[in-house]
């Protein structure tokens, strides 16, 4: 992460990466793969607790109000949906996806829309379920419908792992994908309203995600997002209780 004005000047070419977030949001996806990239960035902090979010400025960012949010020099607005920033990324820097024209580019892109729009987007309503269903007598029946739906994403990208013989969801090679799906996972074990993910089902899940706790880049994103231990194997909530994602 950017700390100085001296490591601003650094940045290659036209300016400094912004990533706007809060610990654990969905910015920690973003960031892992900026430490990942190794480029400076600042992160702006949002505040959850007082709902900075919903804000009038905020939302002159992300009229949707949710986090995350990168600026990205040169570009004339800023991103906002995960899947994009991490495609936007990717393509500027021309690693972690590939080629557009290689074999592999279909199966990135059908993975990166089904974890944003289903795996995703299934555990986003499993954090806030009422926001879905105001009435409570049916909440057991969505969480169900949650439950089975969020493992069953799961089974289908430990199928791939399966029959790609990893260690990554593209096989041989490391991409984007493979820190969405982690801190998907990470969210899954931890956090919502209709129980975890038993990961222990999807033992290749679980290798790919141990290999990537090794890697120095989501250390040190962990570090900024305030996560401790394991993040995928043997995740904890971050310390402080927040207004979850
Ligand atoms: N589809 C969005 C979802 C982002 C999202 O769920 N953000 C959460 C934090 S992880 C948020 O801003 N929640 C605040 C709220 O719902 O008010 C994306 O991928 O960027």
């Amino acid at each position: 992460m950017i700390e100085s004005a001296e490591a601003t000047a650094r940045v290659a070419g036209d300016g400094i990466y912004r990533l706007h977030g809060a610990p654990d949001n969905a910015n920690f996806v973003v960031r892992m793969v900026l430490e990942e990239l190794a480029v400076a960035y600042e992160f702006v902090s949002v505040d959850r607790a007082s709902g900075e979010q919903k804000s009038e400025t905020y939302r002159k960012l992300n009229p949707q109000g949710l986090i995350p949010v990168l600026e990205v020099p040169g570009q004339d607005a800023v991103t906002f949906e995960t899947g994009a920033i991490l495609l936007m990324l990717s393509e500027r820097h021309g690693v972690l996806a590939p080629d557009p024209v290689s074999p592999a580019r279909g199966r990135f892109l059908k993975w990166l829309f089904f974890i944003s729009n289903t795996l995703h987007a299934d555990l986003r309503i499993s954090f806030k379920p009422h926001r879905y269903m105001p009435e409570t007598a049916c909440m057991p029946d969505l969480n169900a419908a949650l439950r089975s739906r969020i493992d069953a994403s799961f089974a289908i990208l430990e199928q791939e792992l399966a029959a790609l013989e990893g260690p990554f969801l593209l096989g041989a090679d490391l991409s984007c994908l493979d820190f969405y799906l982690a801190a998907c996972a990470r969210w899954a074990q931890i956090y919502g309203t209709c129980g975890r993910w038993p990961a222990d089902g999807c033992p290749r899940l679980m290798e790919l995600f141990a290999q990537l706790e090794a890697r120095p880049s989501i250390q040190r994103a962990c570090e900024h997002e305030l996560i401790e231990g394991a993040p995928f194997t043997a995740p904890m909530p971050v310390a402080f209780a927040r207004e979850k994602l």
